[in-house]
């Protein structure tokens, strides 16, 4: 038996980000998150994953991010954005918690806790035994990549989950592709894992930013993979014999 073992990362497949206050089909890049489900969907419906995680955007209604918050948080002498006028898009910088410099991109309000906005949306499949991963609980600090928040100050669960089931490779798809997907991507690799992006299984916010950062990712030994592919790969993994090292282990 081959010792490679594959965690398939849904990433944020939100209302708030299919049909809600973020709904990608309204940003810049115009990419409907409803066609995105169908091929996440597909994908979980493969049956040699050894893992699959779906991750969840979870902020309190007081969270720096929410444009509709920036005025309660305190500015930094750095930024050229004055907070109380600020706009959806808007790169600000905050002071926060003491003299703690938070650049921060402003979204509308989104995913808040046990809100409609918040829940996984209904026509995804949830597959069985599979894992939910919450990020972005703390008000002063943003969290795209679901395994650290943004200034890797924390940890979520999620390397602890991939380490006890010997996870080597990690598949994500999701959005946004060059936000959350992408951030998640990147920790990914830096942690040691063999990493694919399943790019027609993302949906993202902006063209350029979407070209820029799968270049990056390609720069740092992402795997770019599409939807129809995934299957072959696993097999191809799962029947590969040569031993692999698993990342992160501390055992
Ligand atoms: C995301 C913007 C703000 C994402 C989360 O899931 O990509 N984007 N919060
Ligand atoms: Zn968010």
């Amino acid at each position: 038996m081959s010792q490679n073992k594959c965690v398939l990362l849904v990433v944020d497949m939100q209302n708030d980000f299919i049909s809600g206050s973020l709904a990608m089909k309204d940003c810049p890049a115009k990419q409907d998150g409803n066609h995105t489900i169908h091929v996440v969907n597909k994908l979980t419906s493969l049956p040699n994953w050894d893992l699959i995680v779906y991750t969840k955007d979870w902020h309190p209604a007081d969270h720096i991010s929410f444009v509709t918050n920036a005025y309660k948080f305190e500015r930094h002498e750095e930024s050229t954005i004055d907070p109380t006028s600020a706009e959806v898009y808007d790169k600000v910088v905050f002071n926060v918690d003491g003299n703690q410099r938070r650049e921060q991109v402003l979204w509308p309000p989104h995913c808040i806790q046990s809100s409609w906005g918040s829940e996984l949306h209904p026509d995804l499949l949830v597959a069985n035994g599979s894992h939910i991963v919450t990020k972005g609980m703390d008000k002063h600090v943003d969290s795209y990549s679901a395994f650290f928040d943004n200034q890797h100050l924390q940890e979520t669960e999620l390397r602890e989950l991939l380490q006890r089931n010997n996870i080597t490779h990690v598949f994500v798809c999701g959005v946004a592709t060059d936000v959350c997907v992408n951030f998640t991507v990147q920790d990914s690799l830096d942690l040691g894992y063999q990493t694919y992006l399943v790019e027609d299984a993302c949906a993202g916010v902006s063209w350029q930013n979407i070209e820029v950062q799968v270049k990056k990712l390609v720069e740092k030994k992402a795997n770019i993979i599409q939807s129809d592919q995934v299957s072959a790969e696993l097999e191809k993994l799962h029947n590969d014999k040569t031993t692999v090292t698993v990342p992160c282990n501390h055992d």
